[in-house]
């Protein structure tokens, strides 16, 4: 899979070298390209924004170096023409779900646009859409304010790098994972079996596996009901994350 991604901090975007995914582009599996997005800009100061119209607080990126940037990205070692997915990270965007990361990892090739200030001008989206044909989505990690999209793409990247097979030696952790099926991870345990006055659930040394079996599913519905009540009405909520719970 292929990802670019835009920004006016590259540096911000150093911990891609890391770690699972760092490893996974040294593979060959991630081509991962980062570009500056004040390359894209022809005046002495390498301005990437300006005032609102129509007054406001903050400033908003010019249009010009992100037409010029995206060009570049669509340009660069693409002779047959592919087109990228195009993700804008900002608070006002649509959920990013596990079952987004899933539908994204399916995509060859993914660009991100990380906006800064209060965000990038409209027509931007417009040109991408309708003269570069791009599909474009606006996606947010929570109903929370980052200062740019930066942090939310190396969530986002590493949410859909583990995904893609090859990246993650042990795929079976993949399977029994929070989010994976709409119902939080059980508490987990490791040696010694008593430690600091505090003993592991005697059933998880029972080596009763069904027993065992249910215990893990009554913890993971217990944490549910208490963290995340919203999961379990997710399915006549519009699922969220598309998880057909049987409780
Ligand atoms: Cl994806 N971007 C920004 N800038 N802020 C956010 C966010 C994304 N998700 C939550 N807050």
């Amino acid at each position: 899979m292929r990802l670019d991604v835009v920004t006016i901090f590259p540096d911000y975007l150093t911990p891609l070298d890391l770690s699972l995914i760092g490893k996974a582009r040294e593979d060959g599996l991630l081509d991962v390209r980062i570009h500056d997005l004040r390359d894209f800009t022809h005046d002495r100061h390498r301005t990437v924004d300006d005032t609102p119209y129509g007054g406001g607080a903050g400033m908003v990126m010019k249009p010009q170096p992100w037409a010029e940037a995206l060009d570049h990205v669509l340009a660069l070692d693409n002779p047959s023409g592919a087109k990228p997915r195009l993700l804008v990270p900002g608070p006002g965007g649509r959920p990013f779900t596990q079952a987004l990361a899933r539908e994204l990892a399916l995509e060859p090739w993914l660009a991100f646009a990380c906006g800064r200030y209060e965000g990038i001008d409209e027509r931007v989206y417009d040109h991408a859409r309708e003269d570069l044909g791009l599909e474009v989505s606006v996606v947010s990690l929570g109903d929370y304010v980052l200062n740019g999209g930066e942090v939310a793409v190396l969530a986002m990247v590493e949410a859909i790098g583990r995904l893609i097979p090859g990246v993650i030696g042990n795929a079976e952790s993949l399977v029994e994972e929070s989010h994976e099926d709409g119902l939080l991870e059980y508490p987990i345990y490791t040696k010694p079996s008593s430690w600091n006055g505090r003993d592991v659930p005697s059933v998880l040394l029972s080596g009763n596996h069904g027993a065992i079996a249910q215990w893990r599913h009554e913890q993971r519905l217990a944490r549910t009901a208490a963290r995340r009540p919203d999961l379990l009405h997710a399915s006549h909520a519009g699922g969220a994350d598309g998880g057909d719970l049987e409780i």
